[in-house]
């Protein structure tokens, strides 16, 4: 397999003037004829992309082409000395009704969808399938009359009826756009309506397309839709392009959505929602993945990537985007709280791991790998920085230069951070290495106060580890927030330092500061500092590091009841539960901290309460250790952590679980807040020996009114052994055995248990409702199974995951990859399972073929 580079970048010899499609869809082959126009740019052989093609025939300018006229492999076509101008013909056979690996177009039950994000289109018909190229589709459709949904992107210009109960549709894109983004959808679907004006006074039908039983369920997101075309002519304003929006949802789909344009393709569960059935986190992320696809139109669709490598140009800045439109749906501070934390736990770990890689990788074997937590979690974190520097002002000014400057366009990161220093008047380009050096920095600090001079002295330095392949990392610039507090009295002090005042933000509200690091080592002095202070640093997360600060435990228990927003406050807590889950430090300080804290945050905000119980997860722990990493001891320590709280809070819970009956669904972030804390507090209530609490529990389950409480309840019975915990398992599948979405959570239950086992998960995968096609399915219980290292570090666990990889290599190979992630850090273990992991993924070398399979082993090899 061919590495691809960056620095190899060479713009195309040929643009495509314009592409007629035709797609003629038959139970058994499906025909695509197209038509071509293409011109010259500049010298150079005229490229086609084309991938498990039957190549039928070819034509060039009206002339029959034969093998004499190309080269042809499995990859390409090839014309040496095209004319400036050249029509093609092309007709291609390919095989949607077997198509397994869910790229290009495949048949997925009673529905054909394609998915071309990255490069799937080549697997439709012979193109230049690459970003840069922008192009107008006109797409005709073809199939039985079977299926009367037929559509494709833009707008519907004709249709009618065809011999042989056949019909077909024509549909414009009036927009130019990439390969990539092109779609089409044929089956039988129901629509739900609904309509947007945007700001230009333009009317734009939206249509969500699903099951006609899972209709009742596109509500939630036709709202979210409309709801985030508001948001986005208000904070960016940008306004919807096209007459009509449409979403499909779709049961097989190997991610989360695909934002082609003015067609979004959907995963079911990014789309579907319903109390009875979806979980309220579920709920969420349906809302922000609608929002997420919908930014695309202008984060993607109309300005594109020039190459994948600026995959992270659209995805990081997507992603800030919807976090941000997130943050509209409950507290700013738990919204933070949720992407740290899955930054942390996710990205830090890939991060530190054999599959490092900076947010825009500078080579890859196979682009679907790259579709990762680096790319879009710390992309986002980038965009963030630069909008928290510039402030809502300038960053506007920033974005609207940038959408000015490039609409239309396929771009790279530089044009991005371009637009936005020219446009705000703030010189931003010292971020970009932020874009091409991997790992996460380490910011170390110590301060002192002098009480004489009254001065607080802050000395932080940076360091980020060298990663093989990369040069020597350079010092980026870090914003850290910085806050002081009066030791004696909580109170938070004004700021006064000249180094803080080069900061924007910190001219608005000097309580706030953002300093910006940005060399090896650096030292602030505070003035007029009149009491011992204690600094809160990070703030918000500033920025996606590391903190190794040398506050006292103490510190850390002060911050985490004085601290002002909830996400420093859970910041706190976290450090501390670090240091005793890590360090071995006593876990007193902390359980005194969270004990004062909690019940009145629980009043004040329950959904913040939830987050501040959290104890970081046994994989982000395992993210830390470099070495002789021993699941048992920290799963160990983690669990005597949880009993210490359960105990320390024992009459607590008893009293804050009956004061939270269950009530009426309201889909709210205050009830969704109750729901959440109520599960936790019972969670903690079993595990304290409450009595009673296991009845609680049952009671939860037969009276829940949704699938939060009723899965909550589920969850607790089944992973504390419940003599009930069988029954209300059937209960569970018999309810919901006609729901996919909840027949996957009856499968999550019980491969996610942490008293279950390998044995336990391969049996699932046995069982007549697992389903090798759905890669929800697959993932409910891999993922699941994931989250209990204890389990995955075993030989059967780790044979467990291989065989996984293997099974999926050429029917799935872009999900056969990521099972394959799970076991990245095999390395760190300590011996002799290190030994044996290494033995059993180097027996997975002979016998995968997949690129994607075959790149990710390799680098999960090379650590
Ligand atoms: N752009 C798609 C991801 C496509 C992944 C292809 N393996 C979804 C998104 O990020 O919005
Ligand atoms: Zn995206």
């Amino acid at each position: 397999h061919q590495t691809i580079y960056l620095k190899d970048y060479t713009p195309p010899s040929f643009e495509v003037l314009s592409i007629d499609l035709s797609i003629q869809v038959f139970d058994d082959h499906t025909l695509v004829h197209s038509k071509l126009v293409m011109q010259r740019l500049t010298s150079g052989d005229l490229i086609l992309c084309g991938r498990d093609l039957e190549l039928l025939n070819i034509s060039l300018n009206g002339n029959a082409l034969t093998p004499q006229d190309y080269e042809i492999d499995p990859e390409q076509l090839i014309i040496k000395n095209a004319p400036d101008q050249a029509e093609f013909a092309i007709s291609v056979k390919i095989h949607p009704e077997s198509n397994t690996q869910l790229e290009g177009l495949y048949q997925a039950g009673n529905l054909f969808v394609t998915q071309n994000e990255p490069e799937g289109f080549r697997k439709i018909t012979f193109f230049p399938d690459r970003p840069d190229i922008l192009t107008v589709f006109t797409t005709r459709i073809e199939a039985d009359k079977k299926y009367p949904t037929l559509l494709a992107n833009g707008n519907l210009v004709e249709k009618g009826e065809l011999s042989d109960n056949r019909h077909f549709a024509v549909w414009h894109d009036p927009t130019k756009k990439p390969s990539y983004l092109f779609a089409a959808v044929i089956g039988d679907l129901a629509v739900l309506k609904d309509s947007f004006t945007t700001m230009e006074g333009r009317h734009v039908s939206l249509e969500i397309y699903a099951l006609a039983q899972d209709l009742p369920k596109c509500h939630v997101a036709m709202q979210a839709l409309k709801d985030s075309m508001k948001w986005d002519e208000d904070v960016y304003g940008r306004p919807y392009d096209l007459d009509n929006y449409m979403i499909v949802a779709v049961s097989q789909f190997n991610m989360g959505a695909m934002e082609n344009k003015g067609l979004n393709i959907f995963n079911t569960v990014c789309v579907l929602a319903d109390p009875e059935v979806t979980t309220d986190p579920a709920m969420f992320y349906v809302k922000s993945t609608i929002a997420h696809e919908y930014f695309h139109n202008w984060t993607g669709n109309r300005i594109t990537c020039r190459d994948w490598f600026q995959l992270c140009l659209k995805e990081g800045f997507t992603v800030f985007r919807d976090q941000s439109f997130s943050t509209t749906l409950q507290s700013p501070a738990v919204q933070r709280i949720d992407d740290v934390s899955s930054l942390k736990s996710v990205q830090f770990a890939e991060d530190a791991g054999p599959l490092s890689h900076p947010p825009r990788p500078d080579h890859f074997v196979e682009i679907n790998n790259f579709y990762t937590a680096t790319v879009y979690d710390k992309g986002a974190e980038i965009a963030r920085m630069m909008a928290n520097l510039l402030g809502p002002e300038k960053f506007r000014q920033g974005t609207d230069e940038y959408f000015r400057r490039h609409d239309g366009q396929a771009v790279t990161v530089e044009d991005l951070v371009d637009s936005l220093s020219d446009g705000s008047g703030v010189d931003l380009r010292n971020f970009l290495p932020w874009y091409s050096q991997p790992g996460t920095p380490c910011v170390k600090g110590r301060g002192s106060y002098d009480a004489d001079a009254k001065t607080y002295t802050l000395t932080l330095s940076q360091s980020t580890a060298k990663r093989h392949n990369y040069p020597e990392p350079q010092p980026l610039p870090i914003p850290v927030g910085v806050a002081l507090f009066d030791k004696e009295t909580g109170e938070q002090l004004t700021l006064n330092s000249t180094v803080l005042k080069q900061s924007e933000v910190a001219e608005n509200n000097i309580k706030d500061g953002i300093f910006v690091l940005d060399q090896a080592e650096q030292t602030v002095v505070f003035e007029q500092v009149n009491a011992e202070p204690v600094v809160s640093l990070l703030r918000n997360f500033s920025a996606p590091v590391l903190l190794d600060f040398d506050y006292s435990d103490e510190d850390l228990a002060f911050l985490l009841e004085h601290e002002t927003n909830g996400f420093n406050q859970w910041q706190a807590a976290q450090m501390l539960l670090e240091r005793v889950l890590l360090q071995d430090h006593n876990p007193a300080v902390y359980l005194n901290a969270i004990a004062k804290a909690l019940p009145q945050v629980a009043k004040d905000d329950a959904l913040l309460a939830t987050r501040l119980l959290d104890i970081p997860s046994e994989n982000y722990l395992a993210s830390r250790i470099d070495q002789e990493y021993d699941p048992a001891v920290v799963h160990q320590k983690r669990d005597a952590v949880l009993n210490a709280l359960a105990d320390r809070l024992k009459d607590y819970w008893a009293d804050a679980y009956q004061s939270l009956p269950i009530v009426e669904f309201k889909d709210n972030s205050v009830e969704m807040g109750k729901r959440a804390y109520r599960n936790m507090v019972l969670g903690f209530a079993i595990r304290a020996g409450v009595e009673g609490a296991l009845d609680w529990a049952s009671e939860q389950y037969d009276n829940a009114v949704c699938m939060t409480e009723r899965l909550g309840a589920l969850r607790h019975l089944v992973w504390n052994k419940a003599n009930n915990a069988q029954d209300k398992l059937d209960d569970f599948y018999k309810r919901f055995k006609h729901e996919d979405l909840a027949l996957d959570q009856w499968f999550a239950v019980q491969a996610g248990n942490p008293q279950g086992s390998v044995q336990v998960a391969r049996e699932l995968m046995e069982h007549p409702e697992f389903d090798w096609g759905t890669p929800n399915r697959i993932r409910s219980v891999t993922g699941n199974f994931s989250g209990n290292p204890v389990l995955v570090w075993t030989t059967e666990g780790m044979q467990f995951y291989t065989e996984i990889a293997k099974r999926l290599d050429q029917q799935n190979p872009v999900l056969g990859s990521r099972i394959l992630q799970f076991l990245s850090r095999w390395y760190t273990l300590k011996e002799p399972l290190r030994s044996e992991a290494k033995n059993i993924l180097q027996g997975l070398k002979g016998e995968v073929n997949s690129t994607s399979v075959c790149e990710t082993l390799n680098n999960v090899l090379k650590a």
